[in-house]
Order: structure tokens, then sequence, then C-alpha cells
């Protein structure tokens, strides 16, 4: 990554969410002069400045720019829910101001090695297991990004040794200048935000873009089984490695018979001036079995397989990285493992509020399933989330507002198990009654909790709770 820059510039910061504070924060750290800017005219500009108080060199712009500012501005930040082609950036470009994403600042401001993941789906996950790898080699390292955690908030702490992993939107590539991972990783492409990027060639392209600055010497992990990443490795600078499912891949990260195994001719070696050396012949690593994963569901294998060549090229050890994806329990309130009570697996899904996220979290059991569902009422109709099941569901336990509603579509598909109960708490006690051994509980509501919590992180947290309660005995 660059030097420290020198930072006796005048800069704009577009955007105060997340992103635009932090990087405001980094900057007027770094002896920058700051000029927050907003176009949202509810933005509240005392607030602002109270959370800006011990800088000095901080001012902020509510609703319109003035462009006379402009003519000694170095150069803009732009938060990422800002499209580069929003009408007031013109001023900027016609007075050819840089404009830098949130997550170029913070590169240009990092030190360390850098792993950068982008993709349609399964970036949070690959990048918090990524994440949990390398803080458990190294006591400097960083998840960072679209995860909710701006890049720009931890710059400053990086050093020489940190390892960081970035989650990296679309939205935050629009505008990268010199950003350059050490490995980049490119899941998947499937049409998304094409609001933002009009076609869907675009959107890949700008996803593309993560590797677009990286050399021969650096890696770009890609999905061999989506035919938009397999064909980036012929276009991206970056020396391409592919990770599949669901081929036998020579080289590459892939499963041999249910074993997720990396394939390459760059073995690890700390003597090797890059940490590597090359080898005529393939060297084979067995990293762990599907049936260890803690996680269900083909999306998940593929995210560490993703994740396994991501920390491999990152330089760290084969057995670090199984020990990791053997205890890795998944992003919190995601088809989250809780834990084994005689027997049965307990799941939550809390984040599954829409039968879309529902129908993931039924695909991903390999078990009967004790599905607790039901709260408050958005007037979706639940059809697809009860055909979804697919013989696996022995009984639906059925809480909250859309309760009745949810029993008369099943009925209509003849699923007629179905019991009904006041809270969740009473439905975690029934399904620890009713569950055998081998079976699966999983609360993947398919709705909202308001009404009866105040969040579905609040609903997770009490499932887990109530789990954790339950008799062993
Ligand atoms: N604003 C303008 N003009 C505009 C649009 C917005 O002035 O045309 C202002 C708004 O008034 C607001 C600010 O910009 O004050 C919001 O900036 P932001 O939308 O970039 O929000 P942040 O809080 O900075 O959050 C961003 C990401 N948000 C988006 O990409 C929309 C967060 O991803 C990310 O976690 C965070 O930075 C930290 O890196 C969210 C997201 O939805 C979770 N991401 C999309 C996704 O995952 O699909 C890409």
């Amino acid at each position: 990554m660059m030097q420290i820059m020198d930072l006796n510039k005048r800069v704009v910061v577009a955007g105060t969410g997340k992103s635009g504070m932090e990087a405001a924060k980094l900057l007027l750290k770094s002896g920058a002069e700051v000029i927050l800017f907003d176009e949202n005219e509810k933005a509240d500009k005392v607030e602002i400045l109270l959370q800006l108080k011990e800088y000095e060199k901080v001012g902020v712009v509510i609703g319109k720019l003035d462009e006379s500012l402009l003519d000694t501005v170095d150069f803009m930040v732009i938060s990422p829910g800002i499209s580069i082609e929003a009408p007031f950036t013109e001023a900027f470009k016609e007075r050819s101001i840089p404009i830098w994403s949130e997550i170029e600042l913070a590169y240009q401001m990092s030190r360390g090695k850098l792993a950068a993941i982008t993709g349609t789906n399964g970036k949070t996950t690959t990048t918090a297991l990524v994440g949990e790898i390398f803080a458990n080699y190294n006591t400097s390292s960083f998840t960072v990004g679209n995860i909710g955690i701006p890049y720009t908030s931890i710059a400053d702490q990086t050093t020489e040794n940190s390892l960081t992993v970035a989650e990296i939107s679309s939205f935050q590539l629009e505008t990268i200048v010199e950003f350059k991972p050490d490995v980049s990783a490119v899941l998947n492409v499937t049409p998304d935000h094409l609001n933002r990027h009009h076609t869907f060639e675009c959107y890949r392209d700008t996803k593309q873009r993560i590797a677009e600055n990286q050399t021969k010497e650096q890696i770009c992990i890609l999905n061999y089984d989506d035919e938009h990443t397999r064909g980036m490795g012929a276009k991206v600078p970056a020396t391409p490695v592919y990770f599949s499912r669901k081929e036998a891949l020579e080289e590459g990260i892939c499963l041999k018979d249910r074993t997720l195994t990396i394939r390459t001719r760059m073995v690890q070696d700390s003597s090797a001036p890059k940490g590597f050396r090359e080898t005529d012949s393939v060297e084979e690593y067995p990293v762990l079995t599907i049936d260890e994963m803690r996680l269900l569901g083909a999306h998940n294998v593929e995210n560490y397989l993703a994740a396994i060549g991501i920390a491999y090229y990152m330089g760290i050890p084969v057995e670090v990285i199984r020990k990791v994806c053997m205890d890795f329990k998944g992003v919190e309130h995601r088809i989250e493992y809780v834990k084994e009570v005689k027997g049965v697996a307990y799941y939550n899904d809390s984040k599954g509020t829409n039968p879309d996220a529902a129908i993931k979290g039924i695909q991903a059991m390999n078990r009967p399933t004790l599905l607790i569902g039901g709260g408050y009422d958005k007037k979706v109709p639940f059809d697809d989330w009860i055909l979804s099941f697919d013989g696996k569901v022995r009984y639906l336990v059925l809480i909250g507002q859309t309760a009745d509603l949810i029993a008369e579509t099943a009925r209509k598909y003849g699923f007629t198990d179905i019991i009904f109960e006041e809270n969740l708490e009473a439905a975690v006690n029934t399904c620890y009654r009713l569950a055998n051994s081998g079976d699966a509980v999983l609360l993947s509501p398919a709705c909202a909790s308001w009404g009866q919590f105040d969040n579905y992180e609040q609903r997770g947290d009490l499932f887990k709770e109530y789990v954790r309660n339950l008799p062993e005995e």
C-alpha cells in the first residue's frame, strides 16, 4: 500500500452517514480541512458538528453546495450511497477535481496486507469467515467495509503487520483510483442494483474493478461455476485462482469427494521472498469436509471455498484455516448455528424476515426440521415459502400476527402439521419436546419481528437464550 499521504489538503466529504463521518474523522486527524456535505435537508448540522467537536478545520454544508467553494478544493471523498452520476458531482468533474471512494481514501491511508471481497451474494459471510481466520493468526487484524464498519474507521490503526479483509460493494468500487488488494475475490454476479448501474454488464464490470489495479504477482479468486466470474479470469491483470463447488479443478479450491481442498503450485514457504515458492507439480491440501462445516447449504460451501482460497493466498497456514473453518458459526442471525441439545441442532435465522430469505433457511437444512415461523404482517404471500418445505418440515410452529394466515396457506398445499404458540419461548419449548435426536429446530420466521420484538436482532438473541437454557438431560 501507499505511504500515508501528506494531508495538507482541502477535502469535500459527500454524505454524512457512517462512511462520510469516518472518512471526515480520518482526514481531520491527518491534518486536512474538511467540508462535509449532505444533500438531505433533514440532516442535522448541529449533531454532525457535535460528533466532530474535537477538530477545528471542519465545515458542514446541508442541501446545496456553493460552487465558489470548489475553487480551492483538492479532492472529494464520496459515500457509497451516492452515485457518481449525482448532479452535484458535475461541478467537480468540470474542474477536474478527483472523486475518491471512501475505500480509496482508507486504502491510501492504510498499511499491511488487504483482502477485498465482492460479489452479489455471500460476501458478508465470506468476509466474516476470512476475518475470523485473520484474527486467529494475527493480533492486528480488521474486518471492514460494506459489512457495516467503514474501512476509514480503522485505517490509521493498521501497521505493516496488519491483515485487513474488506467486504466491498459495487457502489464502493465505482470511484476507486489506485485501490489494490493483495488478494481480491468476486464470488458471483447476478442482477442487482440495476437502478444504479443501469445494465447488468455495467454492474458486472464494476464488480470486476476490484482487480483492475492488481498485478500478476497478486491473486484474484473467482467462482468457476458462475459464467460471469469465470470469464473475468482472462480479463483481470491479477493471477486468477478459481474455486468450484461443482468441478474437480486441476488447480484451485474445490471439492474432492466431500472435502474442501486446495490444489496449488504456490506452496507457502516463509523463507521464500513473497512467502510462496512455485512447484512443478500440484500440491494438495485437504482443509475440512462438508460435514464438518457448521453452516449449511450449497451457497455456504461456495463461501467457504472462496474464504479458504483468500486466506491461503494471504499466507495463512492451512492448519489455522482448518481450525477456524471448523469453529465458524456464521454471521449472527443468518442461519446461525446455536448449539446441539440432545442430538437436536438449533439454528437461528431471525434475519429471515421475508419469505425469500426464509426459503434460503429451509433449503439449507439437511435434517428433518421443526420450523418456527410467523410474526409481523407485511402483507406478502407465503405460498413460495410453504412450497419450499420439500418434505423436510416435520412441524411448523407458528407465532405472531401472521400465524393464521400462514396456517391457511400451508393447509392449502396439504401441509397440516401445524402448532400455534403464544410466544417464542413457548415455541422453543414445544420444539424441544417434539424433536427427535437427528432433527433440526430452525427459527426462520419469514416475517418481520415487530409487534413482539423491537427488531430481528432482539428476536434472534432471545431465541438463543431460550435454546441455551434448555435442559441437556
Ligand atoms: N446522500 C446524499 N446524496 C445522495 C445519496 C445520499 O447526500 O444522492 C447522503 C444521505 O443523505 C446520507 C448519506 O449520504 O446522509 C448516506 O450515505 P450512504 O448511503 O453511503 O450510507 P453509509 O451510512 O455511509 O453506509 C455505507 C453503505 N451504504 C450503502 O452502500 C447504501 C453501507 O452498506 C455500509 O455498511 C457502510 O457504508 C460502511 O461501509 C449498506 C448497504 O445497503 C449496508 N449496502 C448495499 C448492499 O449491501 O446491497 C451496497
